[in-house]
């Protein structure tokens, strides 16, 4: 092999690996299964009072409880809701979560949805219920029962906003997100006529936070597209055989 191949071997390799370690996803330490973005808002924020217009929340939901989920195990004797879609969306200071609960279709009291945010190693409560709140970081909640874009019946509908810096975040981050079942103070959402009650997500052990969501506080639609881990292998070899021929001209 001539110095000028070995040259272009050595520099293609070289790039490959750098390429390889800047792939490595930005949620590693946290080893969830499953990540969630937000969605960035651009107009007004919704209005946290129980009530859906139809344009207040015109995102995909990020979770969509159907009627053919299991809860996880230990809970998987408790009947979950069904269904119930949940919308995240994030302004530069807050957190919007909008859960429409079209499952649950009477007005107890009892009725409840609640959320985890991990933040490093603090927990944080995000929590509403007929007759109050539990909650432990602050910002709006409201709990309402009636129609929304998802259905015309009566329901239960939950809004919440979190102020980011409550939370110690901003955008660009990513926290941990779970809707457990705990001490009876239950999820997204529980019915207290029913006791139906979605627990998330599906493998969720509250004490093991790699079984926890990611919840990316950014909107991938603010950035490029992400190149998948082939598309960086290729680009890499292509960066690569580009400057090895400029060492190559440089030498002659
Ligand atoms: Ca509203
Ligand atoms: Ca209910």
């Amino acid at each position: 092999m001539t110095s000028a191949r070995v040259q272009t071997v050595v520099v293609v390799a070289l790039f490959a690996v750098s390429a390889g370690l800047l792939a490595l996803p930005a949620n590693a330490s946290l080893a969830q299964t499953i990540n969630l973005w937000s969605h960035r808002i651009t107009g007004a924020p919704p209005t946290v009072d129980g009530v859906v217009g139809a344009n207040e929340w015109p995102w995909t939901p990020q979770i969509t409880i159907t009627s053919s989920y299991v809860n996880p195990v230990p809970y998987s004797a408790v009947l979950p809701d069904a269904p119930a879609y949940t919308t995240i969306a994030f302004t530069n200071t807050d957190l919007y979560i909008f859960v429409d609960v079209v499952g649950d279709q009477t007005q107890d009291t009892g009725d409840e949805c609640l959320f985890w945010i991990r933040v490093g190693s603090t927990t944080y409560v995000v929590d509403i219920w007929g007759g109050g709140s539990h909650d432990s970081v602050g910002g709006d909640r409201a709990v309402g029962f009636g129609p929304s874009p998802n259905s015309s019946a009566n329901h239960r509908i939950y809004e919440f906003r979190v102020p980011l810096s409550a939370m110690g975040v901003t955008v660009g981050q990513t926290v941990g997100f779970c809707s457990p079942y705990f001490k009876s103070s239950p999820s997204m959402g529980f019915d207290s006529t029913t006791g139906h009650d979605n627990i998330w997500p599906p493998n969720l052990d509250p004490s093991n936070f790699s079984t926890w969501a990611a919840l990316g506080l950014s909107d991938p639609a603010d950035s490029l597209p992400a190149l998948t881990p082939m598309g960086v292998g290729l680009l890499a070899i292509l960066v690569g055989l580009v400057a090895a021929a400029v060492l190559r001209r440089t030498a002659l």
